[in-house]
């Protein structure tokens, strides 16, 4: 089916006003043009939205990870057992063997708590932690009720604080804020960066030293991409937030050059570095063998060390050469499959390039919540003030802080390299897909089916609420977010890993018997007694 008329054809099955909401989130892409999409927009009640809330942002994406941290969510137990190692943001525990990642814990509020308020029991719940893990710091995410009761967890945390002597970080997260988990990524960003980053001034040693921002560890992502960074002459000053402690994001500020991964969960962070600390930060994707190497080309440039270049281009050459036959292996089994990405905000984007690899063409794609800037680019950005999930939420602002820091490379030097590299700036995904694919925003179930049934995609990469209705409809689908149960896939062993599951996942006869027996043949025989008549 072409793609207008399967626009249209989803578009006319809604009532009128939802017609003319939906209408703005999807795309056609015309190449010839310069395409608008609307996103970070609330979801229509009754729509079945794959979104998550602004506590999932805040707790579940970017705080969360660091792993010497109690991560206490002071809520009713559902919000933090449904978040319990779902997400598969793997760490190491460091010299002082302390890792949290496993552990659920919450303030488990009952209906008493709702009634009466819950700060004494907030209060209790963090005694307890610290007598029974000591750990770095303590951090408090609020769920729904928490602000619908008025407990006030700032003031808990504060006075925790006092009475323990470790960094207790209190998060205004209700789920409810903003419209979806966006709002809590920018919630925790504020809070690093008032709280966190730049406490920490024991001296990272070494050259080339960089943060990763945006990078979760999800399935070992970060580990497979520190190995390749290590291993060129990096050093990691610290991972946001994966796999990542507390006293590393506090010396971030050290770093000279901060690699943007996820734009859409850490971009105020890396912006509010740089306007402080003078470290400007540069868009990388780690996900794909040509997008890795070029990263770790942008960056051996951003350096302009002739040493560098070269052990570049030798890691390059070596890790690609380990791969090469592999990886042309799957390619020939998959090439000219087809896939549809639907993920959180900037996952469509970046395995479009490794698919493309294997052979696989991505025909629709889109965000949960991505923002106009995921999709359009970031040179849009008077319109980010428009944002609808800046409602709830407090913005901090930084000042320069030029009696300590300077711009790390000097300006001339730096201005002239933005003409070259992605500094400070990130191509949205509209640009890069061919003339009829489709961006849809904020996909629902409905739109899910209507896809399969028009474009019968090889492959689709989604999440967990939909990735069994997708199955069931005969498509392989593959967990974007937790990548199921395997990993990594980020750098290039992650590439081979993508694609050996995906060639497989494509492959197996599994979805030959999708079709339930009774769709094909009569499973209760019987005879019509005289005179009567069918009537199925
Ligand atoms: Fe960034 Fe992420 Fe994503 Fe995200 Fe997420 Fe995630 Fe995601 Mo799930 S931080 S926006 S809020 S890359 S948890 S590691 S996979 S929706 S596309």
């Amino acid at each position: 089916m072409k793609s207008q008329e399967f626009v249209d054809k989803v578009l006319e099955k809604y009532p009128a006003k939802v017609m003319k909401n939906r209408k703005k989130h999807i795309v056609v892409r015309d190449t010839n043009e310069t395409q608008e999409i609307s996103a970070n927009t609330r979801a229509i009640p009754g729509i079945i939205t794959n979104r998550g809330c602004c506590y999932a942002g805040c707790k579940g994406v970017v705080v969360g990870p660091i792993i010497d941290m109690v991560h206490i969510v002071h809520g009713p137990i559902g919000c933090s057992y449904y978040a319990w190692n779902t997400r598969r943001n793997k760490g190491k525990k460091r010299e002082d063997g302390k890792n949290f990642l496993e552990y659920c814990f919450s303030t488990d509020m009952q209906e008493s708590d709702i009634v009466f308020g819950g700060e004494k029991k907030l209060a209790k719940a963090i005694d307890e932690a610290v007598e029974l893990f000591n750990p770095v710091a303590i951090s408090i995410s609020a769920t729904c009720p928490v602000g619908l009761i008025g407990d006030d967890i700032n003031q808990i945390a504060k006075l925790a604080q006092k009475r323990h002597g470790i960094p207790v970080l209190a998060f205004n997260c209700e789920g409810y804020k903003g419209v979806s988990q966006s709002a809590g990524h920018h919630i925790a960003n504020n809070n690093l960066m008032r709280d966190v980053i730049g406490t920490n001034d024991n001296e990272v040693t070494g050259k080339y030293k960089i943060n990763i921002l945006g990078e979760y560890n999800i399935g070992g992502d970060e580990w497979e991409i520190a190995r390749i960074l290590s291993k060129v002459g990096y050093n990691v000053v610290t991972t946001m937030t994966g796999n990542s402690t507390y006293e590393e994001i506090a010396r971030a500020h050290q770093a000279d050059l901060n690699l943007v991964q996820c734009h859409r969960s850490i971009n105020y962070i890396a912006e509010m570095i740089e306007i402080k600390y003078g470290s400007p930060w540069m868009k990388v994707n780690f996900i794909g063998i040509e997008s890795m190497s070029t990263t770790l080309r942008h960056m051996a440039k951003y350096f302009g060390d002739e040493e560098l270049m070269k052990r570049t281009e030798e890691v390059i050459e070596e890790e690609t050469q380990a791969i090469e036959e592999e990886i042309a292996s799957y390619k020939e089994k998959c090439e000219g499959k087809t896939a549809v990405l639907f993920v959180g905000g900037s996952r469509a984007h970046h395995y479009q390039g490794l698919l493309k690899e294997i052979g696989i063409d991505t025909i629709v794609a889109g965000y949960e919540f991505g923002h106009r800037d995921d999709y359009e680019g970031r040179d849009i950005i008077p319109d980010i003030k428009l944002d609808a999930d800046t409602r709830n939420i407090e913005e901090i602002t930084v000042e320069k802080d030029e009696q300590k820091y300077k711009l790390r490379i000097p300006e001339e030097k730096l201005e002239a390299l933005k003409q070259e590299l992605p500094i400070n700036n990130y191509e949205g995904m509209i640009k890069e897909m061919g003339d009829g694919t489709v961006l849809i925003d904020d996909l629902n179930h409905f739109e899910t089916e209507m896809i399969i049934k028009a474009f019968k995609p090889d492959f689709f990469g989604s999440g967990v609420k939909d990735k069994y209705m997708i199955q069931k409809m005969g498509v392989y689908s593959k967990q974007m977010h937790s990548y199921d149960y395997s990993g990594p896939y980020a750098g290039y062993k992650g590439a081979l890993n993508f694609a050996r599951d995906v060639t497989a996942g494509i492959h197996t006869p599994a979805w030959q018997y999708v079709m339930p027996p009774w769709k094909k043949e009569p499973i209760l025989s019987g005879k019509l007694e005289e005179g009567a008549e069918k009537v199925c």
